[in-house]
């Protein structure tokens, strides 16, 4: 069932942060992200997209909701098909219907969830067969459920796993590396959901590398993270390492910058 269409992608979607940035949801302070800093980071993010072969969109920022730099969480993209998140944050829980109008224009289909459940896209891994969804303090059973059951349609096996405990989303600790291969950390590895995956582990100490994402031949990682970037080159990889200083402030990291999807 559609060899790579877990990472071979044609357009993705990204917004900038805002001013108001600065008041983006976060577990620990760690200090205030630097707006325009975090403006250039994404702006840098979505060039080394373009280069790796990706029809791209920047959104204006939306300074009502200081987390919607962080888009992925909002949709959920499958070929021609959105689906519009319900956020388990209160204060994120309209950005999906703020990015709405720009799905419809792009997407043939936008479909809702059928429910009155949570979800955040940065619980949902998808491989070319499976959706990992994971329970977190953002999404709930019923929003597994309601979005297992509209992705089964598109060929996917719906997996309910759980996001480790005090971790903010189940792709915080995981990414994709290829159709059969997922880089995760020990924590969460351990926990047995990757069964039928090749797991490569986080080295120790650096598990906010984890969420890393892979667009066609690239596997795009945060900066800083030395192990982890010999253990993935010496696995053949070929890598772009990107500055995500601002977005970690927030508990974000790559994956959560963009939506990314194949319109074939
Ligand atoms: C939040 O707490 O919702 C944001 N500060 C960070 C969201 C990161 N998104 C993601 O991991 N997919």
């Amino acid at each position: 069932m559609s060899e790579g269409r877990s990472y071979r992608f044609t357009h993705t979607i990204s917004r900038l942060p805002g001013e108001t940035v600065v008041k983006g949801l976060r577990a620990e302070d760690m200090g205030d992200p630097d707006a325009q800093l975090f403006q250039d980071q994404v702006e840098a993010y979505v060039a080394a997209l373009g280069e790796a072969g990706v029809a791209t969109m920047t959104l204006d920022p939306l300074d009502d909701y200081p987390d919607s730099v962080f888009i992925e969480d909002a949709a959920v993209c499958v070929g021609r098909v959105a689906i519009p998140m319900r956020p388990g944050a209160p204060t994120r829980f309209g950005e999906a219907k703020e990015l709405r109008s720009v799905l419809e224009s792009t997407f043939d289909e936008v479909l809702d969830l059928d429910s009155d459940g949570f979800v955040d896209g940065g619980d949902v891994l998808l491989t070319d067969t499976d959706a990992f969804i994971g329970l977190s303090d953002r999404t709930d059973e019923e929003g597994f459920r309601a979005l297992g059951h509209i992705l089964a349609d598109y060929g996917y096996t719906p997996r309910k796993v759980v996001t480790p405990a005090d971790v903010l989303h189940f792709k915080s600790d995981c990414g994709l590396l290829d159709s059969e291969t997922i880089f995760a950390t020990g924590r969460l590895a351990d926990s047995g959901c990757f069964g039928g995956y090749r797991l490569i582990l986080t080295p120790e100490g650096e598990e906010a590398a984890a969420n890393l994402i892979r667009v066609n031949e690239t596997v795009f990682l945060s900066a800083g993270f030395p192990r982890s970037e010999e253990t993935l080159s010496d696995a053949g990889f070929e890598l772009q390492v990107l500055d995500t200083s601002e977005a970690a402030k927030l508990d974000g990291g790559l994956s959560c910058l963009s939506l990314r999807f194949h319109l074939g």
